[in-house]
């Protein structure tokens, strides 16, 4: 259950004020550390003095018990948030403080692995790339697409990637590692999704370029502070035509998060984002209490079945989801260099964002991409698609776009 806090506490006689504290029964992983939001009129000198004027305050009145806080790091590109471990005590002063606008538990966040068993038999090995080309359920085996990518960057935020992959073809390289280590994908994570969006076989974008930025750990877990410093990372150092994947989630919704995707997206970037799946007996269905599928900016990607064009039984939904797409059952390629089937919202996020590459290597400038795939999108074809979730599937039109002819030569 999801708890917010609002503590009303002792004041220091500068604070009388309280910020929120975006806070999570039950899971401590990351002792005493939060992620503090200071307010952007706030110069950070003053804040950081004002850390110190409370700490010692604290210090004086406990006998030296309470009191204590390191800044751990910043992660995170922007200055004006910044992580750090503190006593329940300082915490209480800390949120009183009118310099802070909000401080976030920054908690180890699980993945929710789907595992699909082919109780229905199985599709064909292309059913996703055939589907999502055409208008009807019936597959007509034409897996053409307008365009490739070619000259897009695809950011897989994500665990890593093999990118010597053969179906790669040398178009993939590992940019970053949050946890400062080799960018490998130890939980097989990225690789697969990476392939779904632009691989040679399986891939929507089949000439885009594939850029890792690892944010998930051999456990395909990650720390919020994990997650929002990976976005931050992107829209700091993002190149243009660029999409980004974001194929995980905050247990609960972030703050952190969802300010880090609107960096993304104002850096240029077309942030596709998962609405997650559901495990074993949430009931939580809404993807609005997940983070960055929240987010506003985000296109944000639920899962559809090979089977009638059903929103998967895993698949969460309601008004933050923006787009049905195949994710049940999609082929594509495995870190250990082979090919693999996998199912989750996971995988219907590289789906639309290889035709946002598609688009954005047409010319369709960034900030127009996610109202042309909502607005080519089928409506009406979801069966089941939950409360509140918008009936839209994924489509693109197979025929190459209309070239421009030349405006006349003035006379
Ligand atoms: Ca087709």
């Amino acid at each position: 259950m999801k708890v917010a806090l609002v503590l009303l506490l002792a004041v220091g006689a500068v604070c009388a004020h309280a910020a929120t504290l975006i806070d999570e029964d039950g899971v401590f992983d990351f002792k005493d550390q939060y992620i503090v939001k200071v307010r952007s009129s706030i110069l950070m000198s003053n804040f950081y003095q004002r850390l110190k004027e409370i700490s010692e305050e604290l210090k004086t009145q406990s006998g030296g018990l309470y009191g204590k806080y390191v800044i751990v790091s910043n992660l995170l590109a922007t200055p004006s948030m910044i992580i750090m471990k503190m006593d329940k005590q300082m915490l209480k002063m800390v949120l009183a403080c009118p310099f802070v606008a909000y401080v976030e538990q920054d908690v180890y966040n699980d993945f929710d692995h789907i595992e699909m068993s082919a109780e229905r038999g199985m599709p064909s090995t292309t059913w996703a790339l055939d589907r999502i080309n055409q208008v009807t359920a019936e597959l007509d085996k034409d897996l053409s697409f307008p365009g490739d990518g070619a000259g897009v960057n695809i950011y897989v935020i994500d665990s890593g990637i093999n990118p010597d992959h053969v179906d790669f073809e040398g178009r993939a390289v590992k940019v970053h590692d949050i946890f400062n280590q080799t960018g490998s994908d130890c939980c097989k994570h990225g690789t697969a999704v990476a392939g779904a969006a632009a691989s040679k076989t399986w891939g929507v974008a089949k000439k885009a370029n594939i850029l890792s930025v690892r944010t998930l750990d051999c456990r395909c877990g990650a720390g919020t502070s994990h997650m929002a410093a990976a976005i931050d990372w992107v829209a700091e150092h993002a190149v243009p035509p660029c999409v980004a994947t974001m194929s995980f989630s905050r247990k609960t919704s972030s703050p952190t998060i969802c300010e880090a995707v609107q960096r993304l997206a104002e850096a240029g970037c077309v942030p596709v984002a998962a609405a997650t799946n559901l495990k074993g007996s949430q009931t939580d269905v809404d993807a609005c209490t997940r983070s960055p599928a929240k987010s506003p900016y985000a296109i944000t990607a639920a899962s559809t079945s090979w089977v009638e064009d059903k929103k998967s039984a895993f698949s969460r939904s309601g008004d933050c989801v923006d787009i049905f797409a195949p994710g049940e059952f999609v082929r594509t390629t495995a870190a250990n260099g082979d090919y693999e089937w996998r199912s989750g919202t996971s995988m219907s996020v590289p789906l639309v964002a290889g035709i946002a590459a598609i688009h954005l290597g047409n010319g369709v400038p960034a900030d127009q991409v996610r109202h042309r795939i909502l607005s080519d999108a089928l409506a009406c074809m979801v069966a089941d698609v939950g409360p509140g979730s918008p009936n839209r599937f994924l489509h693109i039109d197979p025929a190459p776009p209309a070239t421009v002819d030349p405006e006349p030569a003035s006379v």
